[in-house]
């Protein structure tokens, strides 16, 4: 375990029960815990069986609300380092020294489902980032969208009812293909650019670890002489950002609903951190007004190609949870937690935030002293006056409790912000109270129609598929209308095929043609490795020794096989070497890998035969790469796909193959196959 001043922290909360005596919470030794307390074997159960009631009280309160939104995450420890001084812009001591390294806890989520409900939903992904800085918690709560569905939190609740399942039905969950949401989009139209994200490929990652993170909000960087500038937050993974296909998602959701979460674990586990970097779009304030959109409005990002992105310090999660409820359900995050450096901008959407998850804690956590719990705990100690309430866990010594006194000195007192001291930015702000827009923030297309022509062919094809999907799911026609006529103001390239698949009048009127472009929104374009892709190895007995060799070398190329065959266990190469199957045709579907590789083997029958054409079909329908060796080819020929991209033949002579197999798996999918296949 990585040794940093929050893991040491939470060392001291850490119990383990293993191999000890059992007792009540009261520290007293039980000799029973089967058989509640009767008179008589028969008879009635005793209220004075005071372990029974204890047992069974603690039971009956073990839950918890879940979350509004973001129920369903999970969660990692890691680090922070920086990799220059940024104090040109900001005061924030955790982002002031190159090397500087500092504690984090990340926790991932969707949106709408419940806490149990299935990862491969189309649905945002919350990436929410507690740092431990030495001045305090910062907290960064972003999403892997760069921009959001409504522009003033006053309206949250109404977006969140809306796309949460429908109140009379409790149907669909996990999904926001239903009446309610697209409801809400086609008459709320500042959500038709963040919708537009939904619909793309973001909506269904390969990975927590290849997605991309943003704080959304353009934030204020702070420096020591007071100068502020605005800022946007990206974390780039280094993974690149990869996504699987609507159908393999669907199918996922029901072969592994924890299929996130457990591809984060295992990775973690077995010592493949995920890293991202940390980096930042600075504008001067200068600039404010240099833009054709408000740099305020949460419903529009800055074009990379206009402001590049500065990296600045890399994140690597490096340690699972000890236990999921003590701390993936207890953390508790919130825009507001900030550092000296980092202030906020008058962004309405972020103004609200900065009431809501207090708030939500109060109920969810059942009163005000979560920040007591240990993954909250900041690693600097905290005093103030602030006393008492549920679970009040401090036990704060001496007589003063209030602000100001001389009885203690007058302390606690608060620190001059040469001394830490958080000082507001002195923004000058004036203006009637009215409750209004700003027009700066009326124009609800012109970034979505950006994003549309950045797209990729094939990613607009997806997002065409999606949109097809999500309005063929809504029960009124109206619905459908509106939001494919919404949608021509994007790009009729994407509301007239979708008109057509869903039955409803094709717009004539609309956005059409080429335009500006911002290619660092096309995830084609991001980094592409091949490791820790996961290759289904698809075995039988007296398979041929070569196989084992060619995983060897897969391996050391990053890549992560695993034998697949009828049966969990040890099979046999045709040499007498013993290999461990570790998953089945029924356990390890095509869909949980990457890319397939048949070995088959002398004792393949007809059913493995059968069994593997599915595999191989199912795979390469999802764009993926699929090899076999020379023995094994004619599946290839009999799904006539042998000269389509992405399909290899391991001749056994070619020593070059696991590593050619891991530059092509790199590629993850092989989109140009519709066309060539045959
Ligand atoms: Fe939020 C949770 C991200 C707007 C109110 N939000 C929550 C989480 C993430 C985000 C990642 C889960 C944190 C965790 O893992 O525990 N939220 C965002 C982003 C937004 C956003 C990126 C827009 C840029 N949120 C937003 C608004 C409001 C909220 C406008 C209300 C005014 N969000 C909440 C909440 C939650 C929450 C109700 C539910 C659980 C929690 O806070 O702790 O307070």
């Amino acid at each position: 375990m990585s040794n940093n001043k929050k893991n040491e922290q939470l060392e001291q909360f850490k119990t383990d029960d293993h191999g000890k005596k059992m007792t009540t919470n009261q520290g007293l030794k039980i000799s029973e815990d089967e058989f509640s307390l009767k008179a008589g074997t028969r008879g009635p159960t005793l209220m004075e069986d005071f372990h029974f009631r204890e047992k069974m009280t603690h039971f009956d309160h073990e839950r918890i609300p879940e979350r509004v939104v973001h129920a369903r995450g999970y969660a990692a420890h890691g680090e922070f380092e920086c990799y220059e001084s940024m104090k040109e812009y900001t005061k924030a001591d955790f982002l002031s020294e190159k090397g500087k390294k500092t504690p984090v806890f990340v926790r991932f989520s969707t949106v709408q489902g419940s806490k149990g409900s299935a990862e491969l939903a189309r649905d945002v992904r919350g990436f929410a980032t507690k740092f431990y800085t030495d001045e305090g918690n910062y907290d960064l709560v972003g999403n892997n969208m760069p921009v959001f569905f409504i522009q003033d939190a006053i309206k949250f609740p109404d977006v969140v009812h809306a796309v949460k399942p429908e109140p009379h039905n409790e149907i669909p969950q996990a999904a926001s293909a239903h009446d309610t949401f697209w409801d809400f989009v086609a008459n709320n139209q500042e959500s038709a650019h963040h919708a537009l994200w939904l619909l793309s490929d973001r909506a269904i990652p390969r990975s927590f670890r290849m997605m991309e993170g943003f704080g959304v909000h353009t934030f204020r960087f702070v420096n020591t002489e007071g100068k502020g500038s605005f800022v946007k937050f990206h974390w780039k993974p280094k993974l690149g950002v990869h996504s699987v296909v609507w159908d393999e998602a669907q199918k996922i959701n029901g072969k592994n609903p924890d299929f996130h979460r457990q591809d984060l674990y295992e990775a973690i586990d077995s010592g493949n951190y995920p890293e991202w970097e940390l980096g930042v779009q600075i504008v001067p304030e200068e600039d404010e007004f240099k833009f054709d959109f408000d740099l305020l409005d949460p419903t529009k990002l800055i074009p990379e190609e206009d402001v590049p992105v500065k990296i600045i310090g890399k994140m690597t999660l490096n340690r699972n949870v000890d236990n999921v409820f003590a701390e993936t359900e207890q953390v508790a995050f919130h825009p507001g937690h900030v550092v000296p450096g980092i202030d906020f901008t008058n962004d309405p959407l972020l103004q609200g935030r900065l009431f809501s998850y207090t708030d939500t804690q109060l109920i969810r956590l059942g009163g005000p002293n979560f920040h007591e719990l240990p993954i909250n705990r900041p690693v600097c100690p905290f005093f103030n006056n602030q006393r008492d309430g549920y679970g009040r866990q401090t036990i704060n010594v001496g007589q003063v409790n209030y602000h100001k006194n001389s009885l203690a000195n007058n302390t606690p007192e608060p620190a001059l912000p040469t001394e830490g001291g958080f000082e507001h930015y002195q923004e000058k702000v004036e203006g009637r109270k009215v409750r209004a827009r700003s027009d700066s923030f009326k124009d609800h297309f012109s970034q979505a129609t950006l994003f549309w022509r950045s797209l990729s062919d094939v990613e607009k094809q997806h997002a065409i598929e999606a949109l097809s999907f999500e309005l063929g799911m809504c029960k009124e026609k109206s619905v459908r209308q509106q939001v494919v006529d919404m949608y021509a103001n994007v790009h009729l390239d994407l509301a007239q095929p979708v008109a057509r698949n869903i039955g409803v009048d094709v717009p004539q009127e609309g956005v059409t043609g080429d335009g500006k472009q911002s290619p660092a929104l096309s995830q084609e374009n991001s980094s592409k490795l091949p490791d820790t892709r996961k290759v289904a190895v698809l075995v039988a007995e007296g398979f041929d020794a070569s196989v084992i060799k060619v995983v060897d070398e897969m391996q050391k190329q990053g890549l992560e096989p695993a034998y697949v065959g009828e049966m969990l266990g040890p099979i046999k190469a045709a040499d007498g070497t013993e290999v461990e199957v570790e998953k089945t045709f029924l356990t390890g579907a095509s869909v949980l890998f990457d890319a397939v590789y048949v070995a088959g083997g002398e004792q393949a029958d007809e059913a493995f035969n059968k069994k593997v054409e599915e595999y191989v079909q199912e795979a390469f329908e999802h764009y993926k790469l699929v090899a076999a060796l020379t023995d094994e080819a004619a599946i290839m020929d009999k799904l006539d796909i042998r000269n389509a991209t992405g399909v290899l033949i391991d001749d056994k002579v070619n020593k070059g193959f696991a590593k050619e197999f891991a530059v092509l798996a790199a590629k993850h999918r092989f989109w140009d196959r519709n066309l060539q296949a045959g």
